[in-house]
């Protein structure tokens, strides 16, 4: 079974925790959250008749104070990046978790914007196309949610590892692609060789021949 590691970044109260407990427990909840204490959850989906085991992590409440130990970050396949649809300044942060989750990771993670507390949109401060426009100038998937609403917040986990999974199968392809290439150039090597080889017998054996002739004609 496939273990992936996702993590949850962003501003402190946009949502994470709440995002996390609806996915896997489907109740919205934060006070009984703070009695689990933990940060780590896990969860098992089927994509693609592949079933995958989802290990979420959330930062537990450091972020408040930017001092998030960055190794709880690190060997990331899928990030996730919260804002408040109606808190401007965590959607304008956003580059900073960015920046920490790139610094983090040696290896590609796939990126999500999530804009949350969309059950909230009178109280909205930025607008949808904005979040799609971030999502979409740094190569990111972009959902809104709410995590009241657990259709909203499912969609964003699916979505990510169906989009992890496919992605894996297109290295995959492309690997194989340019491994056949790479072996049918050294077939077309080893023959370009042997031909020459040949080549070379038969020059040696004409010269042979030649050497011969020229000798027998010149003992006569
Ligand atoms: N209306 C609304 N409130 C939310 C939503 N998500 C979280 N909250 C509230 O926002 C506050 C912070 O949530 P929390 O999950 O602790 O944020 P975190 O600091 O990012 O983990 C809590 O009071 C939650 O009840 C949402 O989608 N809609
Ligand atoms: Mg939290």
């Amino acid at each position: 079974m496939e273990k992936i590691k996702i993590i949850l970044t962003g501003e402190s109260g946009v949502g994470k925790t709440c995002i996390i407990n609806q996915y896997v427990n489907q109740r919205f909840d934060s006070a009984y959250l703070t009695t689990i204490g933990t940060d780590k959850y896990l969860k098992e989906i089927t994509i693609k008749a592949k079933i995958l085991k989802l290990e979420i992590w959330d930062t537990a409440g450091q972020e408040r104070f930017r001092s998030v130990n960055t190794i709880f970050m690190k060997n990331s396949q899928i990030a996730i990046l919260v804002y408040d649809i109606t808190d401007k300044d965590s959607f304008k942060n956003l580059n900073y978790w960015y920046e920490t989750i790139k610094d983090n990771n040696k290896e590609k993670v796939l990126y999500c914007v999530v804009g949350n507390k969309n059950d909230r949109y009178e109280e909205r401060n930025v607008e949808e196309e904005e979040g799609k426009k971030f999502a979409k100038d740094n190569n990111m998937l972009f959902f809104e949610s709410s995590a009241m609403d657990f259709e909203s917040i499912e969609k964003i986990f699916i979505g990510a590892s169906e989009k992890y999974v496919e992605e894996k199968e297109k290295e995959k392809e492309l690997k194989a692609k340019n491994e056949k290439e790479r072996k049918e150039k050294e077939k077309e090597k080893e023959k370009e060789k042997e031909k020459e080889k040949n080549i070379n017998l038969n020059d040696e054996k004409n010269k042979k021949n030649n050497d011969n002739d020229n000798k027998k004609t010149g003992c006569c």
